[in-house]
């Protein structure tokens, strides 16, 4: 093999990873759910709250006025052909921390294929959200403008869930943080509902907003590639001077 045709071809897997890493960019939202923490005063009787509820450019609406917010930063809309969708107070809120730490605050309850639109003034990184009493088929739709990026439902994530309180029927809940991997995925509008009209519904309360126009560094504050990337960079590399080196020691031996 002559040593143009090996470049082309280590050229040519370079430019395969580099498409990879394109695509692998190109559409990503992660999740992460965790036990949350209590509230910004050590309460233990609201529900749990985001990790980053203190980070700057977070905003978190709690439920607390009875109703949702339609003005400011985060506006919230209805589509409550059910009429049973509502900010309300009762034991299906979802719990704190710990699923004993009982929730005695109002939280957004959705059901019967009804949904809630939030509309962003801004752009965002993160979404955070206390989720209870977990059912089948809450989703939650991730838009900029009116493309969607990505969408999540309980089988997406319910198998992560922390805790499954005796409180509540023994069903899931934890805090569910979804999170920009880059500026393709960032998002200014979420829709979260209850797909069922079969019973069921979608519980949650401290939704936590984080401002944000790149990837979100929350969790990984190191802004580096991939260490399987590098791998693959480095693994085509030695091919590549392996396979220079053998032609170099085929035409030493071909001259004798
Ligand atoms: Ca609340
Ligand atoms: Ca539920």
């Amino acid at each position: 093999m002559s040593f143009k045709k090996i470049a082309c071809i280590a050229a040519l897997s370079l430019s395969a990873i580099s498409s990879f890493i394109y695509a692998g960019s190109a559409q990503a939202i992660s999740f992460k759910m965790t036990t949350g923490i209590a509230g910004p005063n050590g309460e233990t009787n609201q529900g749990a709250f985001s990790e980053f509820t203190k980070l700057p450019g977070t905003t978190t609406i709690n439920f607390n006025d009875g109703k949702v917010p339609t003005t400011g930063f985060a506006k919230y809309s209805f589509e409550n052909t059910s009429g049973t969708s509502s900010v309300r107070s009762d034991v299906w809120a979802p719990p704190g921390v710990k699923d004993t730490d009982i929730n005695k605050s109002s939280y957004l309850a959705v059901f019967n294929g009804d949904k809630v639109t939030i509309n962003l003034d801004g752009y965002l990184n993160y979404f955070g959200i206390d989720w209870g009493a977990i059912s089948a088929n809450n989703t939650f739709s991730f838009y900029n403008g009116n493309t969607l990026i990505k969408t999540f439902t309980t089988a997406d994530v319910n198998p992560v869930a922390p805790t499954h309180g005796s409180q509540q029927n023994g069903e899931g809940s934890g805090y569910v943080h979804f999170y920009s991997n880059s500026t393709n995925d960032i998002f200014n509008k979420i829709v979260i509902s209850q797909t069922s009209t079969n019973g069921g519904g979608f519980e949650s309360d401290n939704h936590s907003f984080h401002s944000g126009t790149d990837r979100f560094t929350g969790f990984d504050p190191k802004a580096v590639p991939e260490p399987s990337v590098i791998l693959g960079m480095l693994t085509v590399g030695g091919m590549f001077l392996r396979k220079r080196k053998n032609e170099k020691l085929q035409s030493v031996s071909q001259s004798h």
